[in-house]
């Protein structure tokens, strides 16, 4: 595989300076399990994998990657792959298991070993707060489609910054606020399973609100972490010139792209989306979009695939050409340098890291060995990617690989393996494939470049 000059460590590595983070992101629910141990309170997703057909394979979290009991061995792992960052989120239940009043102990204790762990292992902890799994109890009360929410996850927030701040390299409010306010609330394809796109757009607007008061509380307190969001992004391509092509993708481009990005660096919504929206727009307060807009420390850009639109939908990935990952979506390196490009150029941007990135193909593991040569592939192009974006002059300070392990990968279930470890949820064996000893290779000669 290493004969393939596309994929050379030593080539790509050269693009990057030394300081430049490197690291592997993974999320509570997908991995941790332990879903009814010390106090943890339920949570939207446990409640959704229980409603038939909501998962493809019928699964849950309740054990997962058991990765409660096993977090040694999985830094370890992180560790042995030679980065220097690992990014993870907080179980909002497992810490406040009603999402509001007492904090669980336990809970707490979890995450401020693993943190310590990372510290021990000389790896940069990068906390997400919130990574989907809102408490149960707080959808009660309607869920991020209520304004209390906010106020909810900035006291979670400053609970968790207090005890753990000190120690973490950065923190992220909310990862994906998109897929939370759309596919749970719109499609009702993930947790909460609601179809409702006022709620949607709620949901969205009161994301954003908590993420900006939340920056605010935790600087208040004296957080010395970097502070940011991260986004799920793709360049939005019209399928030809059409004017009625481009204006659909300019559409798509307003809910995807800009929808998230405007407010958070320019402290406005579309003015094409907020009219396109019509009723459903959402209800702005006075001083809203200006707590949005705090200033961020960095945005996090989660990066997998771009989509070309038609006037009447999306194009099919299978129609454009390229190879087609295990989850249907296009392998299509050039969007991301495209993706950051653009952004530099229309926002003034902070520091920016890809948060994620990283393909989910069908694995086998044969006499202890994964040649997971598609994957690798796919990393190694989107890191050169990236490369290219730094080289264009984008403020990218990190590339993090999605995902350390195989997991839960939502309504997917455990079908779907984006691990660059495999993990045997039988015997819960993990196993690197060849993509984690490329990614190993990778930094080995990113350190040396870097040292010449
Ligand atoms: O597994 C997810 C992750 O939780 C959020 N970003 C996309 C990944 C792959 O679908």
């Amino acid at each position: 595989m290493q004969q393939d000059p596309t994929l050379d460590p030593r080539a790509i590595a050269r693009l990057f300076p030394r300081d430049f983070t490197w690291g592997v992101s993974t999320s509570a629910f997908q991995i941790e399990g332990a879903t009814r141990e010390d106090g943890r309170g339920e949570s939207i997703w446990d409640r959704f994998c229980r409603q038939p057909g909501a998962i493809a394979d019928g699964s849950d979290g309740d054990v997962a990657c058991d990765h409660y009991h096993r977090w040694q061995e999985d830094l370890n792992l992180v560790a042995s792959l030679g980065v220097n960052a690992y990014r993870f989120s907080v179980a909002w239940p497992r810490v406040q298991p009603l999402g509001h009043g007492a904090f669980n102990a336990k809970g707490l204790d979890f995450y401020e070993r693993l943190v310590d762990g990372c510290l021990r292992r000389g790896i940069a902890p990068h906390l997400t707060l919130n990574h989907w799994d809102l408490p149960q109890a707080l959808q009660e009360r309607g869920g991020w489609a209520e304004r209390d929410t906010v106020h909810r996850f900035v006291d979670y927030a400053r609970e968790v910054a207090r005890r753990l701040g000190s120690r973490l390299r950065s923190i992220t409010t909310h990862n994906e606020p998109f897929i939370q306010s759309v596919l749970g609330y719109e499609t009702g394809i993930f947790a909460p399973g609601i179809r409702d796109r006022g709620a949607a757009i709620r949901v969205a607007h009161h994301l954003l609100l908590s993420h900006g008061l939340a920056l605010q509380a935790m600087r208040a307190d004296g957080v010395h972490s970097d502070l940011g969001i991260v986004l799920n992004l793709s360049p939005i391509e019209p399928a030809s010139d059409s004017e009625a092509d481009r204006a659909r993708a300019r559409l798509e481009d307003g809910r995807l792209v800009r929808w998230y990005m405007d407010p958070l660096l320019r402290g406005s919504y579309p003015q094409d989306v907020v009219e396109a929206l019509g009723a459903d727009a959402p209800r702005v307060e006075p001083g809203d979009m200006r707590t949005i807009a705090t200033p961020l420390d960095f945005l996090g850009v989660n990066y997998y695939s771009r989509n070309v639109f038609r006037a009447d939908g999306a194009v099919d990935p299978h129609t454009l050409g390229s190879e087609i990952t295990d989850m249907g979506w296009e392998v299509y390196p050039q969007g991301l340098t495209d993706l950051l490009c653009r952004l530099h150029r229309d926002y003034a941007l902070p520091d920016v890291y890809v948060t994620e990135n990283g393909a989910a193909f069908p694995d086998d593991c044969v006499d202890s060995r994964v040649v997971d040569v598609a994957r690798t592939r796919y990393i190694a192009s989107h890191i050169a990617a990236a490369g290219r974006a730094l080289a264009a002059g984008v403020p990218l300070k990190g590339f993090m690989v999605w995902s350390l392990l195989d997991n839960f990968e939502w309504a997917s279930g455990y079908a779907k393996r984006f691990g660059i470890v495999h993990v045997d949820y039988a015997t819960q064996r993990r196993t690197p494939k060849a993509s984690a000893d490329w990614y190993r290779e990778f930094l080995r000669a990113e350190r040396m470049s870097a040292a010449a």
